[in-house]
């Protein structure tokens, strides 16, 4: 293996021709990617064995996260920061005539998740491995990820993501860790030494094959594992389908259909949908995981009541909270346990992370569906319906509206979210607000039950991805400025307040987010033809497209200002561009309507030769991660504007922070944690409190109409939505945006906090001005957001919920150090 870059070059340039066939001259940049990916996968390799002989031997509680979603991007140029050879590559490749950034973009994104609690779990990850925690991710290997989104004449359109087409360097099949997955059947019961014991006949069972994926921690030499797993066909073509002719196709067409079970990403991550299919890939991620981590255990040795003590199994919200009657099954009815034994190591194993306020999101499965596909699993979560609810009866004596409130099963539905609560030992929440919130409001029957299961764990973004891969010029300046230290503890960022006044820092700063924004800009020329001013504000807002996120909020604010230069062409105001990178699932009309509105204004305001020196506006289409490390790096104003209490934390608001962008933003999620930090000097706050906005819910919600009536620059900016005029074009309208606003009492307050917003953006636009000023206020945004590194997220995890200790690397036997 290479350790400088003399050898790097050697041993790249053979394995270049070996792979390819060609000579150096003739091989493409999809080569140089192919051969050099799977040339680090090899490094890899031996630290990957290691760590888990460490692990094992060590005998520290395996952690194993399970999570419908990990959105994990492109792993080459973080495998290669986080395996200290990142420079040495780039400079023995830039030697050989490439640029590592081109090849890069090679890689296809692992897109394997909607948003922000699929990047979480890629996040938490990254810093398990970092910190030398034993933490592996269970998921599903979608053969589709998310969906590429493109922009046709304004509309988003839906395009398939078949992410592996040109093949995954960094995977790992593992035929000898295929574990079996039943469907549907019923359950026969019989009598053995005067114990009942249940199995399923008749099932249909499918094969859940592994793919490992290598997690290298930062500079540690620990690899931990994220383990995918695909659906196939278990079925024997001559066996079950009598060989030739017309069965043969009864076979392809049966293959087919249980391979749907890994084939695609649900779009959606806002509204519960009772379907078919996305049960089956819950259970199919639950019994898989539960069975690979079972085996994993059996070969310790050790009895089953020392499980809990050896396994933690955390759950990413409720969409994995089949584990626990899956192992309750499975200490049953495979291993011989009774219920009582049984629910005490389960119920000491599992814990729960909450995403979701919104009630839509909660998800419920009919009795009815679980009962069909699932009949032994039904039976167990029935059991645990009733003594659960036996249990509160005897609690609350004569209170059965709380039983009924609390219940698993209610009125033909099963609630996720009880049953997880009532199999963890741990439920938290994602932001101080958020468990607030939880504790008393949404679960507030629970937390009364329970009060010491509740517990708060505020988000964290990755430092390493968002600050050191994806902005390297700032990783540069840090370094020169407070050493680096920071990279292992990035609390230490704190130590950029000294300089937050430093004209020479300051210069710095200044010039890599110059830097920084020419990069966009170009970016933006490539795909949109147009010139941005890179001295004009980037204000970026990216994240899901939602109604509560209030995307409509910023649009309708840029409709005000194009009116306002348009009234008065000498307006003296900050020239601006508006970014924006959204995907709204597609069926969600209201998001797609407001895409639509977005892409008008960039027509109207770039076009615009009264305007468009001024205000410019562009939708980079397809939002993902990989874009958003281009964007946020560039970004000067980050747009956190949530309707306050409807966002459970918010993790851009930290990766925008940590590169040095200012937050216009309400108190909402972990804004408010922001705020704590970094006061009204750091922030710009507007809106209505959590407080104001549930009086108004109390009361039946305020008056948009009257706003509309009393404030004429709203009345202008509405009016337009159904007009004919700037933003609707030929015949176009804006009808169902202006009906929500209007006719059904806007209920996100978009007009009640217009005012105050729009008063916030101009402070925004004065401050700007002042270079120092402004460039002090970005700097202390960077040393505030060591406190939303992952790494501090992860500890707290590891001491509060599970219990866990880094292990020691030095120590174990095999590979040592860093090369
Ligand atoms: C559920 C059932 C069927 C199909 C899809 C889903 C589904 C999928 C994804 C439901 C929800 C999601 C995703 C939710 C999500 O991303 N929530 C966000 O989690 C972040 C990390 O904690 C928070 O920062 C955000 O505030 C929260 O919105």
């Amino acid at each position: 293996m290479f350790t400088n870059k003399e050898n790097f070059k050697q041993e790249f340039k053979q394995r270049l021709i070996g792979k390819t066939g060609r000579q150096m001259h003739e091989v493409t940049e999809d080569d140089v990617y192919a051969a050099l990916g799977s040339m680090i996968r090899e490094r890899i390799g031996s630290d990957w064995a290691a760590t888990n002989r460490a692990y094992t031997e060590q005998g520290e509680r395996q952690v194993y996260y399970f999570s419908m979603e990990f959105l994990i991007g492109r792993l080459l140029g973080n495998n290669l920061l986080n395996l200290g050879v990142l420079d040495t590559v780039r400079e023995g490749l830039g030697e050989l005539g490439w640029d590592l950034e081109d090849i890069e973009e090679y890689e296809a994104d692992a897109g394997l998740g909607n948003g922000g609690l699929g990047r979480l779990a890629a996040c938490f990850l990254d810093s398990l491995a970092s910190l030398g925690y034993a933490g592996h991710g269970n998921g599903i290997r979608y053969k589709y990820g998310l969906f590429e989104q493109k922009i046709i004449d304004g509309h988003q359109v839906e395009l398939p993501d078949y992410w592996l087409q040109k093949g995954n360097v960094w995977e790992v099949r593992r035929d000898d860790k295929k574990v079996n997955v039943q469907f549907w059947g019923n359950v026969e019961s019989h009598e053995v030494n005067g114990r009942l014991v249940y199995e399923t006949q008749n099932s249909e069972t499918v094969w859940a094959v592994p793919y490992d994926v290598p997690v290298v921690g930062y500079e540690n030499s620990a690899v931990n594992t994220l383990r995918l797993w695909s659906a196939e066909s278990a079925a024997n073509p001559a066996r079950d389908f009598g060989g030739a002719g017309s069965n043969y196709y009864n076979f392809l067409d049966y293959k087919r259909s249980v391979e749907t079970v890994s084939e695609f990403l649900y779009p959606d991550d806002s509204n519960y949908e009772g379907k078919l299919l996305r049960l089956k890939q819950e259970y199919f991620l639950c019994s898989a995981g539960v069975q690979s981590v079972i085996r994993t255990f059996d070969k310790l040795h050790l009895p089953y009541t020392q499980l809990a003590e050896r396994v933690a199994i955390h759950i990413n919200d409720t969409h994995p909270t089949l584990v626990i009657p899956e192992l309750m099954r499975i200490l049953m009815d495979e291993k011989g346990f009774g219920w009582e034994e049984a629910w005490d190591i389960v119920s000491h194993t599992v814990s729960y992370t909450n995403h979701t306020i919104l009630s839509e999101a909660l998800e419920m499965w009919p009795e009815q569906m679980i009962r069909e596909l699932l009949p032994r699993v039904y039976m167990i979560i029935e059991e645990l319906n009733a003594r659960f609810c036996g249990m509160l009866l005897k609690q609350y004596p004569g209170d059965q509206d709380r039983v009924s409130r609390m219940a698993i099963i209610e009125s033909g539905q099963v609630k996720m979210a009880h049953l997880a609560i009532y199999g963890s030992y741990s439920v938290n929440g994602v932001a101080a607000l958020h468990t607030d919130i939880l504790k008393n409001r949404e679960m507030k029957d629970f937390y009364e039950l329970y009060p010491d299961r509740f517990n708060n764990k505020t988000n964290g973004i990755t430092h390493r991805r968002w600050l050191m891969h994806a902005n390297p010029d700032l990783e540069n300046v840090i370094d020169h400025t407070i050493g680096t230290a920071w990279k292992k503890q990035p609390d230490q960022l704190n130590e950029l307040l000294k300089y937050a006044n430093d004209a020479v820092v300051q210069d710095k700063i200044r010039h890599v987010k110059l830097k920084n924004k020419e990069r966009l800009a170009s970016y933006i020329y490539k795909k949109h033809g147009v010139s941005v001013d890179t001295n004009s504000i980037f204000d970026v807002q990216v994240k899901r497209l939602h109604a509560y996120k209030r995307q409509l909020l910023n649009a309708l604010h840029i409709m005000d200002l194009y009116n306002r230069i348009k009234e008065e062409p000498s307006l003296e105001i900050t020239p601006r561009t508006f970014i924006f990178g959204a995907k709204a699932a597609p069926g969600y009309y209201m998001a797609k309507q407001i895409i639509k509105l977005i892409n008008n204004i960039a027509q109207t305001v770039n076009n615009d030769p009264q305007t468009k020196d001024r205000l410019n506006v562009f939708f980079l289409e397809n939002y993902s991660v990989s874009l958003a490390e281009k964007i946020v790096p560039a970004a000067d104003v980050s747009e956190q504007i949530s309707t306050a209490g409807k966002e459970a934390s918010g993790t851009g608001n930290m990766k925008l922070m940590m590169n040095g962008a200012l937050t216009v933003g309400t108190l909402d999620g972990a804004n408010v944690e922001m705020y704590e930090s970094l006061g009204d000097e750091g922030m710009y706050l507007f809106g209505l409190r959590i407080e104001e906005v549930e009086k108004y819910y109390r009361e039946g919600g305020y008056s948009a109409q009257a706003i509309y009536n009393s404030d004429e620059r709203v009345k202008k900016v509405l009016d337009q939505l159904i007009q004919p005029g700037p933003f609707c074009q030929n015949g176009q309208s804006f009808d169902p945006i202006y009906h929500s606003l209007l006719s059904h009492n806007d209920e996100y307050f978009v007009l009640r906090d217009f005012a105050s917003y729009a008063d916030a953006q101009t402070q925004i636009g004065l401050d700007y001005q002042d270079s120092k000023l402004w460039t002090s206020k970005s700097i202390l945004n960077i040393a505030k957001s060591g406190r939303f590194a992952g790494d501090r997220t992860i500890k707290e995890y590891a001491t509060e919920i599970w219990g866990v200790n880094p292990a020691n690397m030095a120590s174990r036997s095999g590979l040592q150090g860093n090369h």
